[in-house]
């Protein structure tokens, strides 16, 4: 397996709307990320991938970009970004930006052209089907509500949208679109950014001819399309055309978003030689508190079975090692926070957030620290639904509260669970108004806890989330069995322990991490033969030279040792 630097890296995820904002307006903007730079070389990060910054009319926060080629005016300018990627080369961090092209903005000039006239040059870079008895022309349900089906009125057709009906889906089957895609691409590696994290790209090739998706949602009249819409027929040949085209002329770091992917898809996708892409984000570890029977989507939850856990990144782990790689995260803006959804917000807030960054960053595999998470930043609850600014959210609430009388109370709850706003409150860098994050009212409420929980504090406080993280990175830097040792899962039937050894040639590396506030005994294997042991990391204090065949963890407890 090749020692290329993107497995060596850490990216740090910036939402640039929350992270920082230097002219007041309450958005946070790229001069913002340049100010922060010290900021992220202190922690310790190899790469920043940003969040989208294209102009947009942000119906989905820059997941909707009407322009390719140019900044979003909130964010700041061209020059501006140029700033940002000349201050970062000049530190030796790289930048990744956020390629989005399953789907375009409806303000885009080739959707509005598209518009007008059905033999319009623009028309086929969209996907459009005739009525169906009058309807939509299939049963499918958008991500964010209601059908992935508009009509266009003067055209006498309707468009596909998977997501919002401002997000047309583009028609990866017309070759004069992807010649386009494959030209953006180019315009911003040519200005030197050394990669792309792909928006759900295994969705641009989806099932043909469109059918009607299974009820999986009973008496719904949309219908979630799932596998039709994932992992379609032509991916890997649009992959591989993108791979020939402009991914193998430049030394990049990829990573494609892949709801739904399975091991068996990461391998072929991410295989060193024979894939297209470096890495995916895959769903399943997040995706395992979900309980689809409740028909409610992602906002039917249930609690996490740490053995599935176990079982799903063993089996990721295992599939990839020493044929393709691993991206490791368990945070990004999508995601609530994983210290509120995996661990503690009270009492354990410190140690679980550090046992969970112990549990991911000693695995196989290039880790992704979203913004805040370093902090351990939790979930919000804000007490209205005025508060909140996320189109899925707005939508979930119009449609279940407004149209189908659920309580109101039940639907907030889920959002406090699973909204993705948790992750787009304000980057909390002080105690000082608004956390420091803006001398403005920002465009989103601040989490109350911040006066606790920033970055201020964390720099200052030796013990601090922050510095583990900092440490943690600092260890793969210093160990090539965090890189490239085998895994091996220890304990699996135990419910509340997570433990797995990594191994490369004589380099042994042990990690034992308790994912429960219970204080658990962890007996180690009898079969695992070691003299002696080394402790790298841990987040409490630990006696040096304690037996460890057989010890009791505290609440959250993780350590880290080197067996002799
Ligand atoms: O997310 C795709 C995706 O799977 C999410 O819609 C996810 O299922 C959902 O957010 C869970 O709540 C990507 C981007 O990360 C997301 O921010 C965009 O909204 C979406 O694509 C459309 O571009
Ligand atoms: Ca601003």
């Amino acid at each position: 397996m090749s020692q290329a630097w993107f497995k060596q890296s850490v990216v740090y995820q910036v939402y640039p709307r929350s992270f920082c904002d230097s002219n007041g307006d309450g958005i946070g903007d790229l001069r913002g990320i340049t100010a922060k730079l010290d900021y992220l070389q202190a922690l310790g990060v190899d790469v920043v991938w940003l969040s989208p910054i294209y102009r947009s009319p942000n119906d989905d926060n820059g997941y909707d970009i009407s322009d390719y080629r140019d900044v979003m005016a909130e964010l700041g300018t061209m020059a501006d970004f140029d700033a940002l990627l000349h201050a970062l080369h000049e530190r030796g961090l790289k930048l990744v930006m956020d390629l989005v092209v399953n789907h375009s903005s409806d303000e885009h000039p080739w959707f509005t052209e598209a518009c007008k006239g059905r033999d319009n040059p623009y028309r086929n870079y969209y996907i459009w089907r005739s009525p169906r008895d009058g309807a939509e022309p299939n049963n499918w349900a958008s991500a964010f509500g209601g059908p992935a089906w508009t009509l266009h009125e003067p055209t006498g057709e309707y468009y596909l949208h998977l997501f919002s009906r401002k997000q047309p889906d583009l028609n990866w089957e017309n070759p004069r679109l992807r010649q386009e895609v494959y030209a953006l691409m180019r315009f911003w590696l040519d200005k030197g950014v050394d990669g792309f994290r792909m928006d759900v790209i295994n969705m641009i090739s989806k099932a043909p001819k469109l059918p009607d998706a299974p009820a999986t949602l009973p008496q719904r009249p949309w219908q979630p399309p799932g596998p039709l819409v994932f992992h379609g027929p032509r991916l890997a040949e649009f992959l591989d055309e993108m791979k020939r085209e402009v991914l193998s002329h430049y030394d990049l770091i990829t990573v494609g978003e892949a709801p739904n992917a399975t091991p068996e898809h990461g391998v072929q996708l991410t295989d060193e030689r024979e894939g297209f892409l470096n890495m995916l984000f895959q769903f399943e570890h997040v995706d395992l508190d979900i309980d689809p029977a409740q028909g409610l989507g992602k906002w039917g939850r249930k609690p996490l079975e740490l053995r599935s856990l176990k079982a799903s990144m063993s089996r990721w782990q295992h599939a990839l090692h020493g044929r393709g790689w691993n991206s490791l995260y368990l945070s990004n803006h999508d995601q609530p926070r994983p210290v509120s959804r995996f661990g503690d917000e009270g009492a354990h807030r410190v140690a679980s957030a550090k046992m969970l960054a112990t549990f991911l960053h000693l695995l196989q595999g290039t880790p992704y620290v979203y913004q805040g998470e370093e902090l351990g930043m939790t979930n919000v609850r804000f007490g209205s639904i005025d508060e909140y600014r996320d189109i899925e959210t707005l939508n979930l609430w119009r449609e279940a509260v407004d149209e189908r009388g659920m309580a109101a109370a039940q639907v907030l709850d889920a959002i406090h669970a699973k909204g993705r706003d948790n992750a787009r409150t304000p980057m909390q860098w002080s105690d000082g108004p608004q956390a420091g994050f803006t001398t403005g009212t920002p465009w989103i409420g601040v989490n109350p806890n911040y006066r606790e929980v920033n970055a201020r504090q964390a720099l200052a406080d030796p013990d601090s989330v922050f510095h583990h993280y900092r440490r943690l990175i600092a260890l793969r830097r210093a160990l090539p069995v965090v890189v490239h040792g085998r895994y091996e899962l220890l304990l699996p039937e135990h419910a509340q322990i997570y433990a797995y050894l990594r191994t490369l040639g004589e380099e042994r590396l042990l990690v034992v991490c308790n994912f429960s506030r219970a204080t658990p005994r962890c007996e180690l294997p009898a079969d695992l033969a070691f003299e002696g042991q080394e402790l790298l990391i841990a987040n409490y204090p630990v006696e040096a030279g304690e037996d460890i065949r057989a010890f009791t963890l505290r609440p959250y407890e993780a350590r880290a040792y080197r067996l002799h």
